[in-house]
């Protein structure tokens, strides 16, 4: 991968150039109660200093699962910026500050940014995950610095689907992926604990709250919707 050597910006040298370029996409900024309330740039979205001044943003977390039930798990490339080489679920993202993807009724903005991020980091064409084949479960708040630099603090909406999908991973987002029952992530994450092999803040936390409950009614997983809460974690 090619390295930035000087981007004109202290914050981003030394990184991949691909990653850095993403740093310029447009977040979503959101109050305490998820309501949008303006643009700035994913890099200063994840820089540390702005998160500790109270700086949040809107986020999404897809988890999908294909016909056998079985979890698709992904490692994050070595040239991500925050978390490189951390183990985590499908894919997560950010909506983008713009039209399509700032409408809320539905949460159609976020399940069209998955849909995108879906086929930029794992190569899923977007027909073979239409926007009704997702299901929005709940939204969590939480912060979790990376390193001393970067770090997450978001509104992050949780998406499941289970379709059965053709991956082809881009090896600047994705290190690794597979699917996984139930007992054998419970034993990656045993064994990533001890092993000190990385798992990113967020999908703890999903893993400790919610995962289980809604991975044992995949089926009839939007019944258990509640869309309506903010849970901070
Ligand atoms: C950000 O994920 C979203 C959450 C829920 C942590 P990410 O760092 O994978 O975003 P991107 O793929 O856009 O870099
Ligand atoms: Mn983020």
């Amino acid at each position: 991968a090619t390295m930035t050597t000087s981007s004109g910006d202290d914050h981003l040298a030394g990184y991949d150039a691909e990653q850095v370029r993403l740093m310029e996409e447009v977040c979503i900024l959101v109050d305490e109660d998820d309501r949008a309330v303006g643009p700035e740039s994913k890099k200063n979205c994840h820089l540390m200093e702005n998160i500790n001044k109270g700086m949040l943003h809107r986020a999404f977390s897809v988890f999908l699962f294909n016909s056998k039930g079985e979890l698709l798990l992904q490692q994050r490339a070595d040239e991500k910026i925050t978390f490189p080489g951390h183990y985590t679920n499908t894919c997560c993202s950010h909506p983008l500050y713009i039209a399509g993807e700032l409408e809320e009724a539905g949460a159609v903005g976020v399940k069209r940014a998955a849909q995108r991020k879906l086929e930029q980091e794992l190569g899923i064409k977007p027909d073979e995950v239409p926007l009704d084949a997702f299901n929005y479960l709940t939204r969590i708040h939480y912060k979790a610095p990376s390193d001393g630099k970067w770090g997450e603090h978001e509104v992050d909406y949780i998406l499941f689907l289970q379709r059965d999908v053709n991956v082809n991973a881009n090896p600047n987002e994705v290190k690794s992926y597979r699917y996984l029952s139930q007992d054998e992530l419970k034993r990656l994450l045993s064994d990533a604990e001890a092993n000190g092999m990385p798992v990113t803040p967020w999908f703890k936390l999903i893993v400790e709250t919610f995962l289980y409950k809604w991975w044992d009614q995949l089926s009839t997983v939007a019944s258990l919707s509640d869309p309506a809460t903010i849970h901070r974690l």
